[in-house]
């Protein structure tokens, strides 16, 4: 097996979500928390940290991990991307576009599930009510959900 280990980051704060548009790459064209991978020498939490810091221009203290999803696509089960879910309550900057990410503040009713990745309807009610959860989805050719599991640890 074959496994990426990702992070993703969200801040929830006053009653809003804070996603980006991505600009380029894997992803483009989707609102979504801020990541990516973890560099050699870094924990995965830091990795979440810098992520955030390097693609919406603010910086936290504290964060909690909330899920871990697994994804795959058929046919390829063997290559598996690991992503991590945290989630920031507070942050200090303004968060700023920069050359990967375009940030925007959404009510926690006006989330845009409709141009974001399709698994994220299942797990955004239990990340928005801080339950913890795992999970594993597996996509077709065109990225649609074909299957998942997913449940709550806490
Ligand atoms: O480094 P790169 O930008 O390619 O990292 C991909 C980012 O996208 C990383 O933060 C993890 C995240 N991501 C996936 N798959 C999914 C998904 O299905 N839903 C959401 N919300 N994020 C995902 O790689």
């Amino acid at each position: 097996m074959n496994r990426k280990i990702l992070t993703l980051c969200l801040v929830q704060k006053d009653g809003r979500v804070l996603l980006g548009m991505k600009k380029r790459g894997f992803g483009m064209g989707k609102w979504n928390g801020f990541g990516g991978k973890v560099d050699a020498g870094e924990t995965v939490e830091e990795a979440a940290k810098r992520e955030l810091f390097e693609e919406a221009g603010i910086s936290v203290v504290n964060i909690e991990k909330l899920g871990v999803l697994d994804f795959s696509w058929k046919g390829k089960e063997q290559d598996v991307l690991e992503v991590n879910i945290f989630k920031a309550t507070d942050f200090s900057g303004q968060p700023i576009e920069g050359e990967e990410m375009k940030p925007r503040w959404f009510g926690i009713n006006e989330i845009p599930f409709e141009k974001m990745w399709p698994d994220d309807k299942f797990w955004f009610p239990l990340f928005l009510e801080n339950k913890k959860f795992i999970g594993k989805f597996i996509f077709d050719e065109h990225n649609q959900v074909i299957g998942h599991e997913l449940k709550e640890t806490n």
